[in-house]
């Protein structure tokens, strides 16, 4: 040791900087497992083997992310806090060789252990801190940012269950938790010196200082102590390392001594409980909400910590003098979750720091970025007022502040109109008076996005008109991307190989130069290899089929596929009535052009959600008598994959002809499951809806399979809407609505799907199925017309992939920083790394 100063003892040999020596990765691996983890035997799991690569690996993220750290401080760096509920990172290993760029030192390293890396990967699980499309675009947004080497942190919680596992029984879904951290999170370091407090209940009271000014002050409350735990996010071959810093609530010590003392022992362990359940479990609702008070804790838990996290860091480095804060961050609010976060910072700086409110206000408006995710009401949160007077009293106060002052620039924008004001309050009136979260973020906001061009354009002309009429420059569209790293280089090994002979490797870095793969539009033998690579992965998925359905796909037919969450907006529901006609098709015998197909089907609907689960439950019956049909085996095959999750995606997604983004338009916010599809050469059938619409253009309409109703028609649609006329109309349609309520895919279970048929029938129907039917199936006739050309197929194939340019999250995030964040590149090389040896 190196005594530096009176507090400080560097280690010898890091004083200058980390000492990377990558040569010994082998070595290293060995130590880990012997030492670290004291085996001697790699088990039948590899469990232990993936641990010791793990830490191997996270060995050489450490040094980085050091290194990274150090160079935001040094140089005083501005940078984003990303706050979010939810980060669906899915697994860690296969993405931090690739962005380390270790395959051949672990390939070889494995070889000492008969194994490979392919093997050893199985044994991780995936880190399912997230629902679906929001999480997993929060955890692509990490990817790019740490690859465009910009200074931003993630903030999350520490999830004990993740998502649920989802087992299929008797054709229904089965929840079962997700215990992830029971084998241990090898890729995280926790940071207890960085602890927070996070105040719950309480009251608030008034005391005078001694200059005579009245402060308001928050007393009693219960507090939890918000643990973080830091989990490294590698850029792309650029020696940058972020940090995803989650948070997890524990009990405070002093809390559970003076219970104790009292002689309270059971009531001192019960209150640990209730402060460790804050992070125990992510709730299981994707676009809607469930309005429970551990969900209200959980979003202020999270805010008040990540604030009070960049706080610290600031008073460490600046001193307590707040006059430029706003010059150094950028909060980006991931939907309207973290929106508490305003009313925080707010509190802190006032509370804590004795700002005057208009210069608190000034720091707040000018560092809070709010992205809204969705136009779905039922996901537009409300907390009551009278659950956050008992929970969080003083930011209530907050909030009342914040929206008097607000109300009175409406109402010099819209004199004496009092329905305005009711309107844009952010209190809701009523029995129970309701605090609109959304606007708390608005009002709170430099900036507000949508995450699609018509998204975009819907919250101005929709949801938000009033706020866009009063801050037209607030608002602006940031088109969400996924991050090629993980949905092609890694995922498809086979195809980008290909790619890279062709078009060179710099299209992982620089994606926008997948557009060259046009040039091979016309070359018969790249298109040979081209359906090479889709063959490959068609026998993967397979085999996954296979091994977790037991049904027998074959790589000749085409793949149609729709996995997503479960939700009535989402259609799953139109496409096995497109299933169903098939069936009818080739029980009638009418299969003259008729391409063979097997439709898989995958997601997760939220327990409580009865329609999703009927329509699981559908499918599998649908596809139980089918499979078992032998009339329908060559034409037609469905599954219902089992626990759909991102691994799974990762097979998933290379092994797919067809995508299907089929929601009633208007619903989708933007998805982004359609880009991973499309990066992997599948075609798209599906509406004008989120960013498909992008993708059309993207690709071009001869590219893409339309049919739908489009989202400025649907009102006048709905207005006249009589489904069982349509049916009584359209012969598919009937046919296929018979089938259904003859019982015939229900025959020991009568009534089972009556709630679903009655549902296609309502006139009040606001998915609009019955509607969209017709215009589906005659687009599916489209495909299946040019499936059968094998050319045809493959070019059209090989420009979606050469289109998806604009959908890597790398161009998202670019704009992000340019247009909200401004943030500046950090640049580390490999001297900075090396060097330091002493
Ligand atoms: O966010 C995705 C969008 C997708 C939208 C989804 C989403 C959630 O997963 C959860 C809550 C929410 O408000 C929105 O449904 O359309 O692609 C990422 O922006």
């Amino acid at each position: 040791m190196v005594k530096q100063s009176d507090q400080v003892c560097v280690v010898k040999g890091w004083q200058e900087g980390p000492v990377i020596d990558e040569s010994t990765l082998k070595d290293d691996l060995t130590r880990h497992f012997y030492y670290t983890l004291g085996r001697d035997k790699v088990g039948e799991s590899q469990h232990y083997l993936y641990h010791a690569l793990a830490l191997t690996i996270r060995d050489r993220l450490v040094a980085r992310c050091r290194e990274t750290n150090q160079q935001i401080k040094q140089e005083k760096r501005r940078k984003t806090a990303y706050l979010s509920l939810e980060f669906l990172m899915g697994r860690a290993l296969g993405n931090a060789v690739l962005n380390l760029d270790l395959d051949e030192q672990v390939s070889s390293a494995l070889q000492e252990y008969c194994t490979t890396i392919e093997t050893i990967e199985d044994a991780e699980h995936d880190a399912g801190l997230g629902n679906g499309g929001l999480g997993r675009l929060a955890a692509c947004f990490l990817d790019s940012c740490a690859s465009l080497a910009l200074p931003v942190i993630g903030y999350g919680l520490r999830y004990e269950y993740g998502m649920f596992n989802q087992s299929i029984k008797d054709g229904n879904q089965i929840e079962q938790p997700d215990n992830w951290l029971r084998e241990g999170h090898p890729w995280e370091l926790s940071a207890p010196e960085h602890a927070k407090r996070v105040k719950f209940g309480g009251y608030v009271q008034s005391y005078t200082d001694k200059f005579g000014r009245e402060h308001r002050q928050w007393m009693g409350s219960q507090d939890v102590l918000a643990v973080p735990y830091d989990v490294p996010v590698p850029g792309y071959k650029n020696n940058i390392v972020n940090t995803l810093r989650l948070w997890k609530s524990e009990a405070t010590d002093e809390f559970n001594l003076t219970e104790f003392n009292a002689g309270s022992y059971s009531e001192a362990v019960a209150q640990k409980n209730l402060a460790e359940q804050i992070t125990m479990v992510l709730y299981p609702n994707d676009s809607s909400e469930n309005g429970k008070e551990l969900r209200l804790r959980q979003q202020y838990f999270l805010s008040s910590a990540s604030i009070q996290d960049v706080v610290d860091q600031w008073l460490s480095q600046h001193g307590e003098s707040f006059s430029d804060f706003a010059d150094f961050h950028a909060f980006q609010l991931n939907d309207t979750h973290p929106s508490i976060a305003v009313a925080e910072l707010m509190r802190i700086l006032i509370d804590d720091y004795e700002l005057d409110w208009n210069d608190a206000w000034q720091i707040t408006t000018k560092t809070m970025a709010y992205t809204n995710h969705t136009l779905l009401p039922e996901a537009l949160e409300k907390w009551s007022v009278s659950l956050f007077s008992k929970l969080l009293p003083r930011i209530l106060e907050i909030v009342y502040e914040i929206n008097a002052r607000f109300l009175a620039q409406v109402a010099q924008q819209w004199p004496g109109d009092v329905e305005k004001q009711r309107a844009l309050s952010l209190i809701e009136e009523g029995d129970e008076p309701q605090i609109r979260m959304a606007y708390l973020a608005i009002v709170g906001s430099y900036s507000v996005n949508g995450v699609a061009a018509l998204h975009t354009e819907l919250l101005k002309a929709g949801l938000f008109k009033e706020f866009y009429a009063l801050w037209p420059d607030k608002f602006n569209n940031k088109t969400n991307g996924v991050t090629p790293r993980r949905w092609l280089a890694h995922c498809n090994p086979v195809l980008s190989e290909l790619i890279g002979e062709k078009i060179g490797h710099d299209w992982v870095k620089n994606f926008s130069k997948i557009s060259d793969l046009r040039r091979f539009y016309d070359d018969k033998s790249f298109h040979e290899q081209w359906q090479n690579a889709k063959r490959e992965n068609k026998q993967r998925l397979v085999d996954l089929v296979k091994a977790r359905c037991d049904i027998d796909f074959d790589v000749s037919m085409m793949f149609d596929v729709q996995v997503k969450r479960i939700h009535e907006y989402k259609r799953q529901l139109l496409n096995i009535l497109h299933v169903i006609h098939l069936y009818d098709r080739i029980r009638r015998g009418d299969t003259q052009g008729l391409v063979p197909r097997c439709v898989l089907l995958g997601g997760k609907a939220a327990p409580g959600y009865y329609m999703a689960k009927k329509i699981i439950k559908l499918i599998n019956n649908v596809a139980e008598v089918i499979n078992k049909d032998p009339q329908a085996a060559p034409y037609l095959r469905v599954a219902f994959l089992p626990n759909y999750n991102v691994t799974a995606m990762e097979v998933i997604c290379p092994a797919t002809d067809l995508s299907e983004q089929v929601s009633t338009a208007g619903k989708e916010a933007s998805g982004t499951g359609n880009m991973k599809f499309m990066m992997n050469g599948a075609l798209t059938i599906g509406t004008l809806d989120g960013a498909n619409i992008e993708i059309r253009d993207a690709v071009g309409a001869d590219n893409f399979f339309l049919f739908g109703a489009q989202a400025h028609e649907i009102d006048d649609i709905k207005s006249r809407y009589n489904p069982e006329h349509l049916i009584s109309q359209n012969s598919d349609l009937k046919n296929v609505m018979q089938l259904l309520e003859s019982g015939h895919f229900n025959l020991f279970e009568p009534c089972l799907f009556d709630d679903i048929t009655n549902a296609i029938k309502s006139p009040h129907d606001p998915w609009l199925v019955a509607h969209d039917f017709e215009s589906y199936v005659a687009a599916q006739k489209e495909v299946d017309k040019a499936y059968a050309d094998r050319t045809y197929w493959t070019q059209m194939s090989i420009l979606n992939t050469a289109a998806s340019g604009l959908f890597s999250s790398d161009r998202t995030i670019s704009q992000y920083s340019e247009d909200i964040w401004h943030l500046e590149p950090l640049n580390i090389s490999e001297t900075d790394l090396t060097t330091a040896k002493s």
